[in-house]
């Protein structure tokens, strides 16, 4: 059972009722996951003690017995002076440290050097606050860590993650009820998309493609030679292209023209390709540098599974018929295999699932008749009948061992830092009226309407500062891009730093950011780059979808 690799999540959400603290960091889930936000509030009400830390206050802060408004970038300072606090004041469980890890010792070592009197002119926390919420992290009788995009987007993002998880196995907060680890998950199916393989270095449950027994087993469940070489993550395909290792692309519902750091670079890259075709339920920025558009049905319009951020397979029903020539995304998929010559013929979504239950232990036991009766099912779940595991890592990891490894960290900067030219630190993000790229929320009128603008959020004194009131047009520009858009005074944005969502095109965002890529998760450096801002500017012209024109054209029709 617990062999079962199931990423990171070891605990759902709806925990937090049961934690005693609850420490959320690098996460906004008032806009972002607003199901879990009111977990955490309800929580909070009925006494859980809520730890925020993020360098921009959000609304959970209002909740909080302490929020942290620690300087961006500087997690690992913060997280290493927590872990000193609980080694030095002997709060850690040795127990489990003994007998469900290893590596303590060098975490210990490291910690050392980061001492909270040391750490607090770094983070900008008083060393008295950083030791009080480690006292209460490590003494409670549950404490539950919930992250976002805050703690992975950086190019030390990982490190960031190791301080978490090293914080968490330290004191034995893990295997049980009000505890554990849950990285919020984004789409609707990240998790099951990265649980059935859409990853480029595994397969199916994470097996490594470079692990011969593994690929052995996939080779035989699908009868043909699988290539070892791990693939190519996101940026690395972009840079492939500009070296002319890649010539042809084929994007399934994803809007890189948006969405990449450094959009010069990746439209350029779509730009230069031979051939693209994208698969898509709406006229992108990615459709504009295509060959071939396969008009593909949206969620309501078919049928499939999907996985949530709780490990929970849930079936979605066909609700909506596709308009005009519109197929399934698998349907699509398939009749490709097939004039390519592959022997595919799935009777539909309920044959690939049972394929899937067959490459995969952790749903091998979710049966689709059970789908269609019960809402959701958690996994793991080996065996028809198993009602599922809420909780992982009860008594063992998921590891050749068994056991979980401490990972030191040290502190790496950003690799853009401001300047004297560059004084601004950009921190990118989401809002709650728009999904990522705008693409279908700009397209919603009510959404639209509510926020029908490119804004940045800035202190006021930082606006000020530049001599610009709220409303303006401002200019945001750093060394790779420019852009003009609304300004917006938000006093729980840090001083010294703007953020902006990057939903709108006309103001895109990732004109901005820095490409940089942790070595590890290979996630871009989409939370901190080195800006200059200044009042005035040209606002660009609006794209042909957003702006508040999807309303305009209701109220003319
Ligand atoms: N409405 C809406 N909901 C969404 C999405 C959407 O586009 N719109 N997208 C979905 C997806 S795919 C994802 S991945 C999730 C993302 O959900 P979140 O991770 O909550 O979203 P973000 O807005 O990217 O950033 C989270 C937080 O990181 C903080 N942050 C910035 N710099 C740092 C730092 O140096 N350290 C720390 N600790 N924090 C920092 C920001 O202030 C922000 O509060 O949301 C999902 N939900
Ligand atoms: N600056 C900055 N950039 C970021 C981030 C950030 O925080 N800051 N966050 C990053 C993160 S965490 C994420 S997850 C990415 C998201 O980046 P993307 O995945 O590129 O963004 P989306 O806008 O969600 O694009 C999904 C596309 O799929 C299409 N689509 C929807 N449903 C279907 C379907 O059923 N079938 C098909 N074929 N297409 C469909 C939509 O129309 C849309 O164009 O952005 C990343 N980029
Ligand atoms: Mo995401």
């Amino acid at each position: 059972m617990e062999g079962v690799n199931s990423g990171a999540v070891s605990n759902q959400v709806s925990d937090v009722m049961n934690a005693e603290v609850v420490l959320l960091i690098g996460a906004n889930p008032t806009s972002n996951h607003p199901v879990a936000a009111t977990w955490i509030k309800n929580a909070a009400k009925r006494g859980t003690k809520l730890i925020v830390a993020d360098p921009r206050r959000s609304d959970l802060a209002r909740h909080a017995a302490y929020f942290l408004q620690f300087k961006p970038d500087t997690d690992v300072a913060l997280l290493n002076a927590m872990m000193h606090t609980i080694v030095h004041e002997g709060l850690v469980n040795e127990d489990f440290i003994r007998t469900r890890t290893i590596g303590y010792d060098e975490l210990k070592q490291n910690v050392e050097g980061y001492s909270p009197e040391a750490m607090a002119p770094v983070c900008g926390i008083p060393a008295a606050t950083i030791k009080e919420v480690a006292r209460l992290y490590a003494k409670s009788k549950g404490s539950m860590i919930l992250w976002g995009m805050g703690i992975s987007q950086h190019i030390h993002g990982t490190d960031n993650a190791r301080c978490l998880i090293a914080l968490c196995l330290m004191t034995g907060q893990i295997g049980r009820r009000g505890t554990g680890l849950h990285p919020l998950r984004g789409q609707n199916n990240v998790q099951g998309a990265s649980d059935s393989g859409l990853i480029p270095m595994v397969f199916p449950d994470y097996q490594r493609v470079d692990n011969e027994q593994a690929r052995a087993r996939f080779e035989k469940l699908w009868g043909v030679t699988l290539d070892p070489k791990p693939g190519l993550t996101v940026v690395e395909i972009m840079d492939a292209v500009h070296e002319g290792k890649i010539r042809g692309m084929y994007i399934m519902g994803e809007n890189p023209a948006m969405s990449d750091p450094d959009a010069h670079h990746a439209r350029g890259a779509l730009a230069k390709l031979d051939w693209l075709v994208v698969q898509e339920i709406f006229l992108t920025e990615t459709c504009y540098h295509a060959d071939v558009i396969l008009p593909a049905t949206a969620w309501p319009e078919k049928i499939g599974t999907v996985t949530n951020t709780d490990r929970m397979v849930q079936l979605g029903r066909q609700a909506l018929d596709a308009p005009g020539e519109a197929r399934p995304d698998l349907w699509i998929i398939q009749e490709i295999g097939r004039r390519i010559g592959l022997d595919w013929n799935y009777d539909g979504p309920r044959e690939v699932f049972n394929e899937m239950r067959k490459a995969m232990p952790s749903i091998a036991g979710i049966t689709w008749e059970r789908l269609e009766q019960e809402s959701c099912v958690t996994y793991p779940c080996e065996q028809e009948g198993d009602p599922g595991q809420p909780v992982v890592f009860i008594d063992k990891f998921p590891t050749p061992t068994g056991r979980a490894k401490f990972v030191p960290a040290d502190i790496i900067p950003a690799a853009e830092r401001p300047d004297g030219e560059f004084p601004f630190v950009l921190i990118t993000g989401r809002q709650l009226e728009h999904w990522h790229t705008g693409a279908i929320t700009r397209r919603a009128s009510v959404l639209d309407a509510i926020e029908p603008d490119p804004v940045a959020s800035v202190h006021p004194l930082d606006l000020d500062a530049i001599g610009a009131k709220p409303g303006d047009v401002i200019t945001i520009e750093s060394r790779r891009g420019i852009i003009s858009l609304y300004a917006r005074a938000d006093d729980g944005t840090p001083r010294g730093a703007v953020f902006v969502p990057f939903c709108y095109y006309e103001a895109a965002a990732n004109l901005l950011t820095n490409p940089a890529l942790d070595p590890v998760g290979k996630i871009p450096e989409f939370k901190y780059c080195a800006v200059k801002m200044m009042r005035g500017g040209e606002l660009t012209p609006r794209s042909s979808y957003g702006g508040g024109q999807a309303l305009a054209a209701l109220a003319t029709a």
